[in-house]
C-alpha cells in the first residue's frame, strides 16, 4: 500500500476538518442502520484529533464502544476515468468505512493506515456520504490488549495495563485520492551505504496491471534535482559510486522517482510516484551501535503523541515545536513509545537527521503491572484466557504493518517490538520467539530491541537474547528506593553491570525519570520536586558513564501526558521534563548541558 501523494498525475483531497459525530448505539452491523442514517450536526468533532477531550462531556470521553463520524464530500469532477481511493492514516482502534449505504472496508489496529478502492461506488462530480465507525475497545485479541468490565451500575469500563489514556477516534488524516487506471501500486525499496561511500538501491515495483519491463522507469535524484542513477524495469538495482550519506544531525535525502511510461516507452508518463530515501549503514557489534561505521550514543526521550484537547491528534505545530525543543537540548533521537506515530513525524525525522527507534503498539503485555485492576491475585500473563495466540496474531499483524509502512525511512534505525512485557513469566519465550523471527524476515537489516521492566532482571528475563539491543526501563529512586538516591545508585549500577555481563549486548536506557510537579521546589531529596528530578537524572548519568555497554539514554518522558484516573497520577503522568503544554522544568537545563556541552541560562 502506497501512501497517497499529489503530483502531476495523482490528486489528493484532504478530508480533514469538522465531521458530524455521535455515539453508536449497537455493534450489530447486520441490522444496525447507523451508517445509513444522516447524522445531525448537533455534535461535531475535528479530524485529526482524538474525540475524547474535545467535547467536554464525560459520557463521551469515557464511552466504551463504537462512535460514528460522518461528512459529505464531492468527488472532484476531473477524476472521471481515474481510480478513486479512501485512505485513513489511522482509526483508533478499529474502523469501518461506508460510502453512502455501502460497506467498504474495515481495519483493526489503531496506529497504522488502511485504504479501499471505491471507484465502483462513486462518480466524479457526485456528492457522497462518508461514514466511519470507530471502536475504542481493547480486548485480549487486540494490541494493545485490555479488558472490559461491567460495573455495578451497568456501565462498561475499559481496563488496560498501559500508562496512557486510551484516546480514540480519527487522530490522523483522512484522504480521498485518485490514481490513473494503470498505476504504480507498490514500491519496495532498500537503500544501503557500502564502505561509507557507495549507495545501493534495490527496488521492486508493482503495478495495477501486469506490464512489460520497459514500461517502468526509475531514477534517483539528489537534492539539487540532478539524476544520479537511472534504470528501466520493475525490479533492479541502482548504484551511486559516491553518495552523500544520511547521518544523525546531517540529513541528506535522495528522491526515488518511479514512472510508468506509455507503450512505446516514449516520453508520455502514465503514472509517477516519488519516495524520499537516505543512505546510511547500521550495525550492532560487540556492545556498540554503529551508524555509518561510527559508534552512536542515543540522547533523547521516550515520547507520546499527546497534547491538551486534541489527545493523540496529529498536530504539525506541536510536532515541529517538540522537534525544535529536542534539538535545542541536544537530543539526537527518540523512541515512538508506545505505538507507531503519524508518518509525518518520521518524514520530519528523515528531513532533519533525527534518529528514531520505531515501536509497535504492543504495550501492557504484563498482567502483574497494574495490581488491583483485576483484584486479588494476578492471572498469568500468557494463558489461553489472557495474552494468547490471538493476541500474538494481532501483534504479528502490527509488526507487519509497522515494518511495511516505515521500512524506507532512513531515520528509523531499530525496531522496538514491545514495551515492558512479562518477560520473566512462563510462556514469554514461546510468545516472542516467532514474532522476532517474523520481524527479522520482514527486515533483515535493522536491529531489534525491546524495553524491559524491573521484574525482568538479568537473571529472571527469558527473552533478551532474542534481540540485538536490550532496552532498559528503570526507576530506582522513584518506584523503589523512593527518595534515596544513594541506595538507588548502587542498585542501578549493579543491575546494569549484570546485564552487561550476561549477554554482552549494547544496553540502551529506554526509560528513567521521576514524576515532577512544575514549580514544586525543595531542599534535599524530595520526590515530585524539580530538584529531585534533576538529582535523579544526574545520578543515572553518573552510572551510565561508568558502564561501557550503555549506548544511550532516553529520559521518560519528553512531556507530561494524560493517563486514566489513578491515585498514583495527578492529572496524568508528570515525568515530562516539559509540562503538557511544553513549559520547561528545571531538568531541561541539566540535560541540555550534558547533551550539548553548553551551559543554558536558568
Ligand atoms: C513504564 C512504562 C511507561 C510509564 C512509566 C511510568 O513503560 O509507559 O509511563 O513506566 O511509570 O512502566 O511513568
Amino acid at each position: 500500500m502506497l501512501r497517497p501523494q499529489a503530483n502531476a498525475i495523482r490528486e489528493l483531497l484532504s478530508l480533514d476538518g469538522v465531521w458530524n459525530f455521535q455515539l453508536a448505539a449497537s455493534t450489530d452491523f447486520e441490522s444496525e442502520t447507523t451508517w445509513k442514517n444522516v447524522i445531525s450536526s448537533k455534535l461535531q468533532v475535528p479530524v485529526p484529533a482524538s474525540y475524547n477531550d474535545v467535547l467536554a462531556d464525560d459520557g463521551i470521553k469515557d464511552h466504551v464502544g463504537w462512535v460514528t463520524y460522518q461528512r459529505f464530500v464531492t468527488v472532484p469532477r476531473g477524476w472521471a476515468g481515474t481510480r478513486i481511493f479512501i485512505r485513513l492514516d489511522a482509526a483508533t482502534h478499529q474502523g469501518r468505512v461506508y460510502v453512502n449505504d455501502a460497506f467498504v472496508t474495515e481495519h483493526v489496529g489503531g496506529y497504522t493506515p488502511f485504504e479501499a478502492n471505491i471507484t465502483h461506488l462513486v462518480s466524479a462530480g457526485e456528492k457522497v456520504r462518508l461514514t466511519i465507525l470507530v471502536n475504542n475497545e481493547l480486548t485480549w485479541d487486540t494490541i494493545p490488549p485490555g479488558k472490559i468490565e461491567v460495573l455495578e451500575n451497568g456501565k462498561r469500563k475499559q481496563n488496560y495495563q498501559h500508562d496512557f489514556f486510551n484516546y480514540a477516534g480519527l487522530a490522523r488524516s483522512v484522504w480521498l485520492y485518485s490514481t490513473p487506471e494503470l498505476a504504480i501500486s507498490d514500491v519496495a525499496v532498500t537503500a544501503d551505504l557500502v564502505e561509507n561511500k557507495t549507495g545501493i538501491v534495490n527496488f521492486e515495483l508493482e503495478s495495477s496491471q501486469p506490464l512489460p519491463e520497459k514500461r517502468f522507469r526509475v531514477s534517483l535524484l539528489d537534492e539539487d534535482e540532478v539524476a544520479v542513477a537511472q534504470a528501466t524495469g520493475g525490479k533492479g538495482q541502482l548504484t551511486v559510486q559516491s553518495v552523500t550519506p544520511w547521518a544523525p544531525g546531517a540529513a541528506y535525502l535522495y528522491r526515488l522517482r518511479v514512472e510508468i511510461v506509455s507503450e512505446d516507452a516514449a516520453a508520455d508518463i502514465i503514472d509517477v510516484y516519488e519516495l524520499s530515501i537516505g543512505f546510511r549503514s547500521i550495525k550492532v557489534k560487540g556492545n556498540k551501535f554503529y551508524i555509518n561505521e561510527k559508534p552512536f550514543y542515543f540522547t533523547g526521550f521516550g515520547k507520546h503523541e499527546d497534547s491538551p484537547v486534541r489527545g493523540k491528534g496529529h498536530d504539525a505545530a506541536f510536532m515541529i515545536h517538540d522537534y525544535r525543543l529536542m534539538k535545542w537540548m541536544g537530543a539526537n533521537s527518540f523512541r515512538t513509545s508506545h505505538y507507531p506515530y503519524a508518518e509525518e513525524v518520521l518524514d520530519y525525522a528523515d528531513r532533519h537527521g533525527v534518529v528514531v527507534i520505531d515501536e509497535t503498539a504492543a504495550v501492557g503485555l504484563h498482567l502483574g503491572i497494574n495490581g488491583g485492576i483485576f483484584g486479588g491475585k494476578q492471572p498469568p500473563t500468557f494463558s489461553p484466557d489472557t495474552i494468547n495466540e490471538r493476541t500474538r496474531e494481532a501483534h504479528a499483524q502490527n509488526i507487519r504493518e509497522l515494518i511495511t509502512r516505515d521500512k524506507h525511512h532512513p531515520s528509523v534505525v531499530m525496531w522496538s517490538l514491545t514495551n515492558e512485557p512479562a518477560a520473566s513469566e512462563e510462556g514469554a519465550r514461546e510468545y516472542f520467539e516467532p514474532l522476532v523471527a517474523l520481524a527479522r524476515q520482514l527486515d533483515p537489516h535493522r536491529p531489534m530491541c525491546y524495553s524491559n521492566m524491573i521484574h525482568s532482571s538479568p537473571d529472571a528475563d527469558r527473552i533478551a537474547d532474542l534481540f540485538d539491543v536490550v532496552g532498559i526501563n528503570r526507576y530506582y529512586g522513584w518506584y523503589t528506593q523512593t527518595g534515596d538516591l544513594e541506595a538507588a545508585e548502587i542498585m542501578l549500577e549493579k543491575e546494569l553491570r549484570g546485564w552487561a555481563a550476561k549477554y554482552g549486548q549494547p544496553l540502551i536506557i529506554t526509560e528513567y525519570g521521576t514524576d515532577t510537579v512544575a514549580g514544586l521546589h525543595a531542599v534535599g531529596d524530595v520526590p515530585w520536586s524539580e530538584e529531585y528530578q534533576c538529582r535523579f537524572l544526574d545520578m543515572y548519568h553518573r552510572v551510565f558513564d561508568r558502564v561501557d555497554s550503555v549506548i544511550g539514554e532516553h529520559v521518560w518522558n519528553f512531556a507530561d501526558f494524560q493517563c486514566p484516573p489513578r491515585i498514583v497520577r495527578v492529572d496524568g503522568n508528570k515525568k515530562g521534563v516539559f509540562t503538557r503544554d511544553r513549559k520547561p522544568k528545571g531538568a531541561v537545563h541539566l540535560l541540555r548541558t550534558r547533551w550539548t556541552g553548553e551551559k543554558s541560562q536558568t
